[in-house]
């Protein structure tokens, strides 16, 4: 039905992009090295844990200068104008340090600075599961649930299936969302929620939902990372945890991130980290992480007569407030099996998601190098329009990866129209720019 074809010659490539449009720190330029004293770097620690908490580092204003960061095995939270925001144990603060970068510590963004969300704010990993329960109980027709696999330590990953006729596989474009890749990104796993509620409460009363859900099949994965997940958020207060909690054999390390574990071009770039200590820790091979694991393999399940049914797709993260797009591991526009028409296509579509979020629109490596992330596996392996989205907020002070619960039926339906707009146009997305006669 959707012939999957990426062999036409290229047209010239544009170079449309802006430059990131980040906010510029005003506060930056004073007293860099005079903010983060020896105390401030090792306050009490928190229920034994190391203490972590975000730093702004100054004087890195390029790509290349974060990507510099990044090879270091620092996951960058937060892009400014002139600095990057991160989030650093003492340990590494010293490192960086001695490196020759410029930290300033981040007010209130220690673990023991954030106040828990009230109990009933954000979904633990188990209210999630029981309102995803709740929903197909009352919508039985429309949605189904799969476990595709188990975490490291054995908890369900779910797939959610939402279309007419769920329970059966009708040739109909398929979407993919998934979520909670990063432990802390909570925010995320509401998104999740929140695109279950639109649809089931549209269809039958929505048009455009309806039509959408007659003719496309929507896989939803409301937490790829269910054990970060749970250790992040349910120990009492949050631990800034970024990586799944699978010991690496042969180190006292725990996790790898699961972002970096994608098999596509793994490790080749500088966009991760080989050691096992680090935020960026690629893992001892790929999908070596049992979750991206779980996840590939569902997403190779898809395949069908040869033909891949899922056709777009956005990885959901916080925080910043972009909407990105391949190949995060190069920062050539076009690369092998991405040409000049495929990146028009993905920067159109993004562009438009964009527009209706306000949400800053570019390639993933105009902020720094990634490797082995989803994003570029799904688009080289399997031909998945494949999207990254930062949600809220902006930028630290609007809470960082730990927002108030306030925001969250904002911030989550702000994206419901680039939800639908991705939906439009999985039949085929190179309509986007007019070219659906060449490929689809
Ligand atoms: O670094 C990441 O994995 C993502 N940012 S986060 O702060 N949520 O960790 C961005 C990934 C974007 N890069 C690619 N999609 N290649
Ligand atoms: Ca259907
Ligand atoms: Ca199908
Ligand atoms: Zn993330």
């Amino acid at each position: 039905m959707r012939p999957f074809r990426r062999t036409r010659p290229s047209t010239p490539a544009r170079r449309a992009r802006t430059a990131a449009a980040a906010l510029v720190a005003l506060a930056l330029a004073a007293g860099l090295g005079t903010q983060a004293t020896a105390s401030s770097v090792s306050p009490s620690p928190a229920a034994g844990a190391a203490t972590v908490q975000q730093w702004e580092v100054a004087g890195l204003s390029t790509a290349a200068e974060r990507t510099a960061l990044s090879r270091t095995g620092t996951a960058i939270d937060e892009v400014r104008a002139d600095s990057v925001v991160i989030t650093a144990s003492a340990a590494d603060v010293r490192r960086l340090r001695a490196l020759g970068y410029e930290l300033s510590a981040l007010p209130g963004t220690a673990a023991t600075d954030i106040r828990p969300h009230a109990p009933s704010d954000y979904h633990t990993y188990a209210a999630a599961v029981a309102e995803i329960n709740a929903v197909r109980a009352a919508h039985p027709s429309l949605v189904t649930t799969r476990v595709i696999g188990r975490s490291y330590q054995g908890r369900d990953i779910i797939a959610v299936k939402i279309s007419d006729n769920a329970a059966t596989d009708e040739n109909e474009p398929e979407v993919l969302f998934t979520h909670n890749q990063h432990a802390r990104e909570h925010l995320t796993v509401e998104m999740a929620l929140r695109t279950l509620s639109v649809l089931t409460s549209g269809y039958g009363t929505n048009a455009r939902i309806t039509e959408l859900l007659n003719t496309r099949e929507v896989w939803l994965i409301p937490s790829v990372n269910p054990d970060g997940k749970v250790y992040d958020q349910e120990s009492g207060s949050f631990r800034s945890w970024r990586k799944n909690r699978q010991p690496t054999p042969g180190s006292s390390s725990v996790g790898t991130d699961l972002n970096r574990n994608w098999a596509y071009r793994w490790g080749c770039c500088g966009g991760s980290s080989g050691s096992a200590g680090s935020e960026t820790y690629r893992g001892p091979s790929a999908e070596s992480a049992t979750e991206t694991r779980v996840v590939a393999d569902f997403v190779r399940g898809r395949v069908i007569g040869g033909q891949q049914q899922i056709t777009a797709h956005i990885d959901f993260h916080t925080y910043g407030e972009l909407v990105l797009w391949p190949y995060g591991y190069t920062y050539n526009r076009t690369g092998p099996g991405l040409t000049a028409d495929d990146a028009a296509a993905f920067e159109a579509l993004g562009r438009q998601m964009a527009g209706t979020n306000g949400y800053t629109p570019q390639q993933s490596s105009d902020l720094y190098i990634t490797d082995g992330s989803i994003n570029d596996w799904l688009w080289a392996n399997q031909g998945i329009f494949s999207y990254t989205f930062e949600m809220y907020p902006r930028s630290a002070g609007g809470g960082g990866f730990y927002p108030p619960g306030s925001v969250i039926a904002r911030e989550t339906a702000r994206n419901d129209a680039a939800v639908l707009l991705l939906l439009e146009y999985a039949d085929c997305v190179y309509r986007i720019t007019g070219r659906q006669n060449t490929y689809c």
